[in-house]
């Protein structure tokens, strides 16, 4: 099996009041493992892409075969998503960005509370299922904020996400029920600046 599920770089209960340890133990032994598992199935029956890596996977998806593509798109999107947002997320952590990230989000959005207000805006206003993003816009050389509906990757209109907020209600239903707006709230309580800031440096690389 070419994609296997992530191991958590930390216990269920480590993102706890914020998250709790049940959310965290369905989202990634359940959620996330369907999408790997249901990514592996699909690509049975393509094994020209065998050996490509999810993120290879995504940015040509233009290439992978229509009847397959839209499973693609679900399952391994979901993959990606929920691999990056698993190391976005720490215990300890949240506060205000530092560093290069800190300088990113100020030349992109002025200052961090206007990112935090569009980070908010887009997952409240993204209908239904989807995610509230940051991306890296090689183009621009800028951050950008944006939403996505289901578990559409960004990689897969060639930018980079480096910080994204699951708002499907399996992300937070648990704990919030219907209160996404109290859910994105607390949930930059455990953002890792560090792992979102390499996630920069890597776009910025060209990774
Ligand atoms: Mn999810």
């Amino acid at each position: 099996m070419p994609h296997t599920l992530p191991a958590l770089p930390y216990a269920f209960d480590a993102l706890e009041p914020h998250i709790d340890a049940k959310t965290m133990e369905i989202h990634s032994q359940k959620h996330h493992k369907a999408y790997v598992d249901n990514l592996n199935k699909a690509l049975e029956s393509a094994p020209e892409l065998a050996n490509q890596d999810i993120v290879t996977l995504l940015r040509g998806i233009g290439s992978v075969p229509s009847t397959i593509k839209q499973q693609v798109i679900n399952n391994g999107g979901g993959h990606h998503n929920h691999s990056l947002f698993w190391e976005i997320m720490g215990p300890k952590a949240g506060g205000e960005p530092t560093g290069q990230i800190a300088e990113a989000i100020k030349e992109a959005f002025g200052d961090f509370a206007t990112l935090k207000t569009k980070v908010k805006e887009n997952g409240m206003g993204q209908f239904g299922s989807g995610w509230s993003w940051v991306v890296f816009n090689s183009t621009t050389g800028k951050l950008e904020a944006l939403k996505k509906p289901n578990q559409d990757s960004p990689l897969m209109d060639g930018l980079v996400p480096v910080l994204g907020v699951d708002v499907w209600e399996h992300a937070y239903y648990l704990k919030y029920q219907n209160l996404r707006a109290n859910y994105i709230d607390a949930w930059w309580n455990v953002v890792n600046w560090k792992a979102v800031e390499a996630k920069l440096l890597a776009a910025k690389a060209g990774k």
